[in-house]
């Protein structure tokens, strides 16, 4: 008797899994399907399960492929499973291509075809709905969104759009998705929500077309570059009844959230000072972060991340705000400092593209100092340090693969009425740091080159 396996969390049962277990049990004799608890999806960083435990093994039941049925709640069953069933074949979907092949030493290993998309005639039962997202944009950013899509349950990356159809067809057939298309009229049509992955100069445009369309969106950083931009989509999304949120990871991952509230809670006490800085030397001058002379530099590229704990912590209301910078001779910055003086508090925001420093986050107050290490912005851990230092406290907290699933469960959960997330990254918040970008922006406009600060 042929025996096989497989495994996954199921949630909100759809064609895809069906599909799965399908074929699965047409490879052998006696099908084992492992169903994850909730606290097992938990650790290895599943967002959004929306179905109990018995919901999701009730709906692999009632398929009738299944000829038993177990629960998955720790690392290392998979290999203890496959050796107790005397398991011949082990089967996921192609979604995890490679992943599991160190159980090649156990049983034979099998990859088989992901269901491209999801219909939305199959509407779930509940209130949720499976939500058919797609990327505008083809480039680097929107390659490491496809990895930590399928660790956000609730949503089905179908397609993607770029002008450049080649671009898109590319990507799509790469990762597997339902279609790709360069026309926007088309892929609005086939969505329910997008992810704008686009050089910055063109969020605002796709996010209000988008936004037109009754679409939600999710928008790469900075959103836009002006602060009337930013209020008109967030006023256009409200009239629209859509979602709109700023893809600024770090804002929604579990350890800077449990930073901001330490700080806000007066851990120590009233908050002076707040340095903030991110720096990546570019190797390659081709890349149009260098080239872009309008819209490149250091401090559209990693200004959102500098100016997030600033924001966050001392608010918007700063009586004045001033920029230095090295720059290269088309006038890109390449190294930044933005210093911002506030009635009780100070803070400076520094980026580069050229100059390397520490990324640390320090925040300053009256009864000691939180300092966060690099990368502050994949916040794992942080140290309260006091003037006594025996009282000093480490803090560690998890993050998960690349950081982007956060947000995008967030997004999902929004978008299913759920917005308990919204305090993480608010309407004033975006608003505040595109009016940031539009200052730096005319100011580095208006400021000729000086003599000597030309480096690179
Ligand atoms: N699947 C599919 N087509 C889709 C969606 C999912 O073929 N459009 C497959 C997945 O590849 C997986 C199975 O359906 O083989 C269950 O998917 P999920 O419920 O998303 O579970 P997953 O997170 O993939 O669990 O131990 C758990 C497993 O390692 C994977």
């Amino acid at each position: 008797m042929k025996k096989v396996i497989t495994y996954g969390t199921f949630d909100l049962f759809h064609e895809g899994h069906y599909r799965l277990l399908e074929r699965a049990k047409a490879l052998g004799d006696y099908l084992i399907v492992g169903v994850t608890t909730e606290s097992f999806d938990q650790a290895r960083g599943k967002l959004n399960v929306v179905d109990s435990l018995m919901t999701r093994i009730e709906n692999v039941k009632k398929t009738g492929f299944a000829d038993e049925v177990i629960v998955e709640d720790h690392v290392g069953q998979k290999v203890e499973d496959i050796q107790k069933y005397n398991i011949d074949i082990f089967v996921l979907g192609s979604d995890w291509q490679g992943k599991f092949d160190y159980l090649k030493d156990f049983c034979e290993v099998r990859y088989l075809e992901r269901t491209k998309g999801i219909s939305s005639t199959m509407k779930r039962i509940h209130n949720h709905k499976i939500i058919r997202m797609g990327l505008i944009g083809s480039g680097r950013i929107a390659k490491r969104f496809v990895p930590e899509a399928r660790y956000v349950s609730g949503m089905e990356l179908v397609g993607v759009y770029n002008l450049h159809h080649e671009s898109a067809r590319r990507f799509a057939e790469e990762f597997e998705l339902e279609f790709s298309t360069a026309d926007e009229e088309e892929f609005y049509e086939h969505v329910d929500a997008v992810d704008i992955c686009t050089p910055h100069q063109f969020h605002y445009a796709y996010a209000k077309r988008a936004l037109e369309h009754g679409k939600h969106v999710l928008c790469e950083k900075p959103m836009a570059l002006r602060k009337e931009e930013a209020e008109e989509l967030f006023e256009l999304a409200e009239k629209n009844g859509c979602i709109l949120m700023e893809a600024i990871k770090t804002a929604y991952t579990p350890g800077f959230i449990r930073l901001l509230s330490m700080l806000q809670s007066g851990v120590i006490g009233e908050i002076r000072d707040v340095e903030s800085c991110f720096t990546r030397i570019f190797p390659d001058d081709t890349r149009r972060e260098l080239t872009n002379a309008d819209y490149g530099g250091s401090f559209t590229e990693y200004g959102s991340y500098t100016l997030l704990p600033i924001i966050k912590l001392l608010g918007s209301d700063y009586q004045d705000i001033r920029f230095t910078c090295f720059k290269a001779a088309n006038g890109v910055d390449l190294y930044t400092k933005a210093y911002f003086d506030y009635a009780h508090s100070l803070a400076t925001a520094k980026t580069g593209l050229k100059v390397k420093s520490d990324g640390h986050l320090l925040i300053s107050g009256t009864r000691g100092y939180i300092f966060v290490p690099a990368p502050w912005w994949k916040t794992t851990e942080f140290e309260l340090c006091y003037e006594d230092f025996t009282q000093n406290e480490k803090v560690f907290t998890k993050y998960l693969g690349d950081g982007l699933r956060y947000e995008l469960s967030d997004f999902v959960s929004a978008i299913n009425g759920n917005p308990r997330g919204g305090f993480k990254l608010t309407r004033n918040e975006s608003v505040a740091f595109a009016d940031i970008m539009e200052k730096f922006l005319d100011w580095r406009r208006q400021t000729p080159i000086k003599e000597g600060e030309v480096i690179g």
